[in-house]
């Protein structure tokens, strides 16, 4: 299941982002635009960087994935079913009443989803005490988060960024999907963090900058972690809301996608002749 190999990962980004659309089309609606954006990062992570069994999902020296973005929850389902951590069919009940895939992800209902999240701002709060637990108990697993950049503005993230440094927590490795918007328009208009990668240097964390939906760069950046021994890692994960649906990409108004049959019918083709160039 893991490769090196990055024609390879994009070609499974590619499936992941069919596995958004079928379970958009099942529900007739979901987060095209913020599952989409992470997709490449989400993909390069269970494909290649973390040490995760989908036949022993709870072994015990394990990788743990926090979606802290909990809305993003189709990326996470996409790359759990491709790699095989539950059956595809199940993704037809995406958000559905009693679906084990609901709109936020829940740990009780699906094996690989270590934590309930989707109430912003909580994801790095659980990963600090988890990668602490995992420093003591020697078994030299990574934590590793995904975080919007619009969910930079809860408050609670920053004691977050504090404790991990000062528990030199460098077993602990979160991207920033740094897209530029959030749900109701651009970040830097209704909350700015910027620079971001600088307030978290600021509180001891080592940090990098790269374009996010590169698969490359993605990967060199996981090869990498930690970036310094005793620090924490912070990726600045520069990437495009909605990036592989032309019409998505980029835009504040596909956060939340109810598709018409002739858009989706057209994300389905771009997909599939690869004219967004995911693949490419
Ligand atoms: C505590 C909390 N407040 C508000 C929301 C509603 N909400 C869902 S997504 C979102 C925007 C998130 O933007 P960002 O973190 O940039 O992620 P993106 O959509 O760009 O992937 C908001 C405000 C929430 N889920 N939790
Ligand atoms: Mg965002």
């Amino acid at each position: 299941m893991k490769t090196d190999d990055i024609n390879e990962l994009k070609k499974i980004a590619v499936k992941c982002r069919k596995n958004i659309l079928r379970m958009i089309r099942a529900n007739g609606s979901g987060h095209l635009g913020p599952a989409y954006s992470c997709i490449d990062i989400v993909t390069a992570l269970y494909f290649h960087g973390m040490n995760v069994d989908p036949q022993n999902p709870k072994m015990a020296d394990r990788d743990i994935f926090l979606l802290s973005a909990g809305h993003k929850s189709m990326a996470q389902y996409a790359a759990l079913a491709e790699a095989g951590f539950f059956e595809k069919n199940i993704l037809d009940t995406f958000g559905q009443f009693g679906s084990r895939i609901p709109g936020h992800p829940d740990m009780h209902k699906l094996p690989g989803i270590e934590a309930n999240t989707g109430s912003l701002g909580h994801g790095l709060n659980l990963a600090c005490g988890i990668a602490l637990g995992k420093k003591q108990d020697g078994l030299g697993a990574k934590v590793f988060v995904i975080m919007g950049d619009g969910e930079l503005a809860e408050g609670s993230n920053w004691e977050a960024a504090a404790v991990a440094a000062h528990y030199g927590l460098d077993n602990l490795a979160v991207f920033v999907d740094h897209n530029g918007l959030q749900i109701s328009g651009r970040t830097k208009d209704v909350m700015s963090f910027e620079p971001v990668a600088d307030h978290f240097a600021g509180f001891g964390w080592a940090t990098k900058r790269i374009t996010g939906n590169d698969m490359a760069e993605i990967v060199a950046a996981i090869d990498a972690i930690p970036f310094e021994r005793g620090k924490p890692s912070l990726i600045v994960a520069d990437t495009v809301k909605g990036r592989g649906f032309s019409k998505a990409e980029n835009q504040a108004g596909y956060h939340y996608w109810k598709p018409s049959a002739e858009d989706m019918a057209l994300a389905e083709k771009e997909l599939e002749d690869d004219s967004a160039g995911v693949g490419k």
